[in-house]
């Protein structure tokens, strides 16, 4: 295995949130990929290249070996399942939370203890009908894969269950939120063999972003 190392970033807030932990790290990324329209990104150090991928393929990449490394939210992970990653670091950034919310007029929790069954349109099947089987809700999940805030307002659904950090969303939606599900944050993700086949090059980077983000 070549000791060049390929890190897997998604655009937006986690590039943004994991650029001071690379900086910590003695790594800067030369371009910058809301204005470029390259995928692979080289960095200051000759053998780190950041590769822009989607969020929830952030995993597939580092699984496959294709990137030794990468960030991606506990919401992804949980999706994914996680399998052939090591999750070393909880980085602390990119944090939110994984919540239910109902159309302002509606009385959730009388539902609930009626053992009404809900429908409810979620991208986080998995994570949903975990919680909802936990606490006895009957439901009918709709995956959808954005947007899901229109589901209760065009009659699609009852409910939802989306990621909230200022809650501007839900209330420009007129939605609240009913039920916190899980406290949410980006991890740092490595692929199995690589940490063991490229150690040396690995752990310096690892021990920065350790540092740094507890730091932060
Ligand atoms: O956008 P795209 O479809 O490409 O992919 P993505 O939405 O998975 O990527 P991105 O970059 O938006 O999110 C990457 C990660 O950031 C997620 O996997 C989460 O772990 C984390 N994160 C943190 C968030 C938020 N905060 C967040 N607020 N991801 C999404 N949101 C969305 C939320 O879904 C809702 O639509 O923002 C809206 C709510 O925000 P508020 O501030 O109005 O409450
Ligand atoms: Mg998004």
């Amino acid at each position: 295995m070549s000791q060049q190392l390929t890190l897997a970033l998604s655009k937006g807030r986690i590039f943004e949130e994991t650029m001071p932990l690379l900086q910590a790290a003695g790594i800067t990324v030369s371009e910058d990929p809301e204005k470029s329209r390259k995928l692979i990104l080289p960095t200051n150090d000759p053998n780190v290249r950041v590769i822009i991928v989607r969020a929830s393929d952030v995993p597939t990449y580092v699984q496959y070996g294709a990137a030794d490394f990468g960030v991606a939210g506990k919401d992804v992970l949980l999706e994914h399942g996680g399998e052939g990653l090591y999750q070393p670091i909880d980085l602390n950034i990119a944090k939110c939370r994984l919540s239910v919310a109902v159309p302002a007029g509606f009385d959730y929790a009388s539902a609930v203890r009626q053992g009404a069954r809900l429908r409810v349109v979620t991208k986080y099947v998995q994570c949903a009908r975990e919680h909802f089987a936990a606490k006895g809700v009957h439901v009918d999940l709709i995956k959808l894969y954005g947007s899901m805030e229109l589901g209760p307002l065009v009659g699609l659904s009852d409910a939802i269950v989306d990621l909230v950090s200022t809650g501007s969303t839900l209330r420009a939606n007129n939605l609240v939120e009913v039920e916190h599900i899980m406290d949410i944050s980006s991890r740092l993700v490595v692929n199995q063999a690589a940490l063991k086949l490229k150690r040396e090059r690995l752990q310096p980077i690892l021990e920065a972003f350790e540092k740094a983000s507890k730091a932060g």
